[in-house]
């Protein structure tokens, strides 16, 4: 068993899209190990996207992210990693696959409805940002 860390982000919760979402989640298979409604500020969500602060849509990124509510998922299956990034689709939903999550909420590279770890270290840092041992039993 894998565990990935996942966000639904504001724009999908603004929506009303949510529920949707986790209704696809709990339909392919994943366990809910976590999961907590956050409102970041700016800085909370530049410390989430450190490893992105060079990139030039840094500030349109952090400001989106903390534009309104989302929800952090820890979510847990086989392979969890790849599965979940597999269900989300491609960064950009023009291009993402039929059936996939950012396809069907997503509105641009950046409102893109959904987040997921892409590697093993990433997940770790990312499940550890949001959430403590605790929360997670
Ligand atoms: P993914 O989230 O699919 O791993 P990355 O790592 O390319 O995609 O992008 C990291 C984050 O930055 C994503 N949440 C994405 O929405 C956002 N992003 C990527 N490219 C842009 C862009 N050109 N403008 C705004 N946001 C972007």
């Amino acid at each position: 068993m894998e565990r990935t860390f996942a966000i639904i982000k504001p724009n999908a919760f603004a929506d009303g899209n949510s529920g949707k979402i986790l209704a696809r989640i709990y339909e392919e298979g994943f366990k809910v190990v976590g999961l907590k409604k956050l409102y970041l500020s700016k800085v909370e969500a530049e410390g989430f996207y450190y490893v992105h602060r060079e990139r030039p849509f840094f500030g349109e990124l952090t400001e989106f992210m903390s534009s309104g509510p989302c929800i952090a998922m820890v979510l847990e299956a086989d392979n969890a990693i790849q599965k979940w990034r597999d269900l989300m689709g491609a960064t950009n939903p023009a291009q993402a696959a039929e059936g996939t999550l950012r396809r069907q909420f997503g509105k641009s590279v950046g409102e893109n409805a959904t987040h997921g770890s892409d590697a093993p270290e990433t997940a770790a840092f990312e499940i550890g940002y949001f959430f403590s041992g605790l929360e997670l039993l």
